[in-house]
């Protein structure tokens, strides 16, 4: 995965590191993706020097501060470009949107955008292996100032509307028009050369591919949308899940205790995929039964509650999370400690994300003062619906993400390839195929749709990576993108990866686009003693 900058960000405790590397772009690494099947197109080289000097002319809007040729660890060159672009308002104050380009000496006319998750605020660091395919690689902090959980930024409204739908468009139309520049696309000798240009991201990432689509469907003719931010309402569910804690400390549920309601689904639910491999792909068909709920006390049940059956408050509704794979909740909703938490690194006592995306949205939106430990009940409808008019008032473009929205982009020809793990512990799978579900609606059926965007659960992989399941889905679903936007050929299927790790062996996932799921040809008897670990023994079949 390509989450790379966020570790290399000063200030940030390590636990808040690890969560944001699961909310950040999956860019991928890749190392197994195949490459599409293309037909071969003249690489181009560079017609302008690297330097500012030479490419200032090239973004208009932008003001470049640093450009240099960069060696790549394979030898190759490519050219780095760093620069910002001023935006202004809707607050009487102006904020600056950082950008990067890499650009390499033999160019493919493929332009790659990477989204990033959590409150985002990093320079991506370009992807190697995407430049030495002959890929542009172009990213920026979408102009927030903090990387990792921490929205607070959005006291200034100028920044909160660059985060909501402005940073990635004017960052993306300076970066595009320098790789336009560089390359001399414009040239009456490039006048049939099309530059195709993609966006990848994840989590927060997917919302950001998303609000692109919805908002500016000119800007990018694929997107991979990772288990996309897409619901005011995850976050409010976040409260609700920390809210309970802070007002419930004994209903903190251990790491220890999830790992023992992990290996109980296991046993029992294995097989009900139709394959005992180690996981559940189908948590559809799984549901903790009295002898799982009697492994918690009173209290911790109704924190379970909560995450497993969603909220439903004066008409605020968020699905419950899946059952695949609960070992995940201990990083996004319960944490490593119980309450009381401090933000303190040194004494140990971190909050979960769950408390650090509601407590710092909170404050970003009502002021930083605002502390809704103790100002916000979950009993009060006006608070409740408040902050769910309140997002959608300072983030409008994410706030309301709509499947009609998404016409134009789909009119103009764009694809669209959602993948989301069915163990996610960030963001409720259910809630993406209801989304999806909708899209289907809206677009004349899912034969239809299937033309234009598709769905891949990944079966035990949690939010963005981690957990048991493929690791490398967004590396393997880029060059799907690029034969389904290029070539016109929808991909039929997608091959993840998961390496060898101290307790289980390496495997391969056969992904399949929704409502087709996975199918183990050995079954759950498994006569013929067929690997489980390989993809090729599994067919794509509708369920
Ligand atoms: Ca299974």
């Amino acid at each position: 995965m390509s989450n790379q900058s966020v570790s290399e960000v000063p200030g940030v405790p390590c636990s808040l590191v690890l969560a944001a590397a699961l909310l950040s772009a999956c860019g991928g690494d890749g190392k197994d993706a195949p490459v599409a099947q293309v037909p071969s197109t003249r690489p181009l080289a560079p017609v302008l020097s690297c330097s500012t000097s030479s490419l200032q002319a090239g973004a208009a809007g932008a003001t470049l501060t640093a450009a240099s040729l960069v060696t790549a660890s394979n030898g190759a060159s490519y050219c780095r470009v760093d620069g910002h672009v001023t935006t202004q308002g809707p607050a009487a104050t102006s904020n600056q949107v950082r950008f990067v380009v890499a650009m390499p000496q033999s160019f493919k006319a493929r332009y790659f955008f990477a989204g990033e998750g959590g409150s985002a605020g990093f320079i991506p660091a370009p992807d190697e292996k995407l430049l030495a395919e002959g890929y542009a690689f172009a990213g920026s902090d979408a102009g927030s100032p903090t990387p990792g959980l921490n929205w607070m930024f959005a006291a200034d409204r100028t920044k909160a509307t660059d985060y909501d739908q402005r940073g990635v468009h004017v960052s993306s139309a300076a970066t595009q028009s320098l790789v336009s520049a560089y390359y001399g696309l414009k040239d009456a000798a490039n006048a049939n050369r099309k530059m195709y240009r993609y966006f990848d991201g994840c989590s927060g990432g997917g919302r950001m591919g998303l609000v692109a689509a919805s908002i500016y469907p000119d800007d990018f003719d694929g997107v991979v949308v990772g288990a996309p931010g897409l619901n005011v309402n995850n976050q409010v569910m976040f409260g609700k899940v920390s809210k309970y804690l802070i007002d419930h400390p004994d209903a903190w549920i251990s790491p220890t205790q999830l790992q023992a309601l992990d290996a109980a689904l296991l046993q029992k639910f294995d097989g009900a995929d139709g394959a005992v491999d180690g996981l559940i792909s189908d948590p559809g068909k799984v549901s903790i039964d009295a002898s799982m709920w009697a492994l918690f006390t009173p209290a911790q049940q109704g924190l379970l509650r909560i995450v497993v059956d969603g909220m439903d408050d004066f008409g605020q509704t968020y699905p419950g999370f899946t059952l695949g794979n609960p070992n995940g909740w201990t990083a996004f909703m319960f944490g490593t400690t119980p309450p009381p938490w401090s933000m303190n690194p040194a004494d140990g006592r971190l909050p979960p994300a769950s408390y650090l995306v509601f407590d710092t949205t909170s404050r970003g939106m009502f002021g930083p003062t605002y502390d809704f430990a103790t100002r916000f009940s979950f009993a009060d409808s006006l608070d409740v619906n408040g902050w769910n008019a309140m997002y959608k008032n300072v983030y409008p473009a994410s706030g309301n993400i709509k499947v009609a929205n998404l016409n134009p982009f789909f009119q103009r020809g764009g694809k669209m390839l959602f993948w989301h793990g069915t163990a996610d512990n960030g963001i409720s799978l259910t809630d993406t195929r209801r989304f999806y579900a909708d899209l289907a609606a809206a677009q004349g059926g899912q034969a239809k749709l299937s033309q234009m965007a598709q769905l891949f659960e990944v079966p035990g992989t949690q939010h963005c990576g981690g957990g048991i399941g493929a690791q490398d889905v967004a590396a393997q679903a880029l060059p799907a993108l690029v034969d389904w936007v290029e070539n016109g050929k929808a991909p039929a299927q997608l091959i993840g990866n998961r390496a060898a790790g101290a307790a289980l062996p390496a495997r391969s996932f056969l992904l399949c686009p929704s409502p087709q799921r996975a199918v183990f040809r050995g079954g759950v008897a498994n006569p013929g003693g067929l690997d489980v670990n390989n993809a090729a023994n599994w067919d794509c079949k509708s369920s």
